[in-house]
């Protein structure tokens, strides 16, 4: 075995694991590296990813009733973000409670440490007087330490399309941690992609401009420099797929040809057949029941839904009792 780095360490047990599976399949965090975050930036400035105009339309139109729910019991709270991602959509929601005096706390979170440091120090110049500290980069630290906090009243916040990323199987697992981690009266604030026309589902993760192409791609790019593998990245093509049924949009990367990759840093050759798949990313889009079954099952209240003006996204409001 070779002696990893620490931060290659985890890159390197999931490239080993994924593509030792059949069929092959890597995990979407992958994506996030700097380039990754940036080419993020750019699928959401695109006309055809509407979740995050969709999600920005309900802020914008609805900040005062969202501020209401949060304020209506009446004691100040801490907002947990999870998965905050540069915040852009969030400041929003923030500028207002703010400029309405609200007594509150942002504890941001993310996975990439890249994209926390930015929303940092934007917040900082944007609106100073808010009380801002990323917490943890890790879900469970965060939930762990509102888990044994009794004193605060808090709020989660799990944006845009983000529960998409687990299969329902695991959805109901986080929903279920989270819940866990709350105390009554505590609230969840939750965004879901709404099931709507194949059509334009499939041109969001499919857009004309090769934008999302390169994201899925710049996987491969992030395994040649991290784990000196050799991915070609000619030979592999961007492959996304909405069933309507399961309401799940898939991604792969489908090799090309017959090829052989060899990765240093694991010491693997991977074989591709001609036309193979890595599966690298879903995007779950729920219907009404499904989010239902989600709050009964992890015992919470639905307080109220905020939906855009063509009912393609929903942010919900859950309580725990
Ligand atoms: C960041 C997980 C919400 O699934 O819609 C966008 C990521 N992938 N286009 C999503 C993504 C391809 C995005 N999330």
């Amino acid at each position: 075995m070779v002696i990893l780095e620490n931060k290659t360490a985890p890159v390197a047990a999931a490239v080993m694991a994924g593509l030792t599976r059949k069929p092959k399949q890597l995990p979407s965090w992958l994506f996030y590296d700097e380039q990754g975050d940036a080419i993020f930036q750019s699928i959401m400035r695109m006309p055809e990813y509407y979740p995050t105009r969709c999600e920005y339309e309900i802020f914008q139109k609805q900040k005062e009733a969202i501020r209401q729910q949060f304020t209506a019991a009446g004691t100040p709270f801490r907002l947990v973000e999870l998965g905050a991602g540069d915040g852009l959509k969030t400041e929003l929601l923030l500028k207002h409670f703010v400029d309405q005096h609200t007594d509150f706390e942002y504890w941001p979170t993310d996975i990439s440490p890249n994209v926390l440091a930015i929303l940092q120090e934007r917040l900082e110049h944007s609106l100073p007087t808010l009380t801002s500290s990323p917490i943890a980069h890790r879900h469970e630290d965060a939930l762990r330490t509102v888990a044994e906090d009794h004193e605060h009243r808090h709020i989660f916040m799990f944006l845009g399309a983000n529960i998409g990323n687990y299969s329902l199987l695991e959805a109901q697992a986080f929903v279920n941690n989270l819940a866990g981690a709350m105390h009554a009266g505590d609230l969840l604030f939750m965004g879901f992609d709404l099931k709507k026309d194949p059509r334009v589902i499939q041109a969001a993760y499919d857009d004309p401009h090769g934008i999302t192409r390169s994201f899925n791609l710049n996987l491969l790019t992030r395994l040649n420099r991290e784990l000196g593998a050799n991915f070609d990245i000619d030979a592999f093509e961007h492959a996304p797929y909405y069933d309507p049924e399961t309401g799940a949009a898939k991604s792969y990367l489908v090799s090309l040809r017959n090829q052989d990759v060899h990765i240093e840093a694991t010491h693997q050759i991977i074989h591709f057949n001609a036309w193979e798949t890595i599966h690298t990313e879903v995007s779950l889009k729920y219907d009404l029941t499904m989010i239902e079954s989600l709050a009964r099952k992890a015992n919470l209240e639905i307080v109220r839904h905020f939906a855009d003006s063509r009912d393609y996204f929903r942010d919900i409001l859950f309580r725990k009792p």
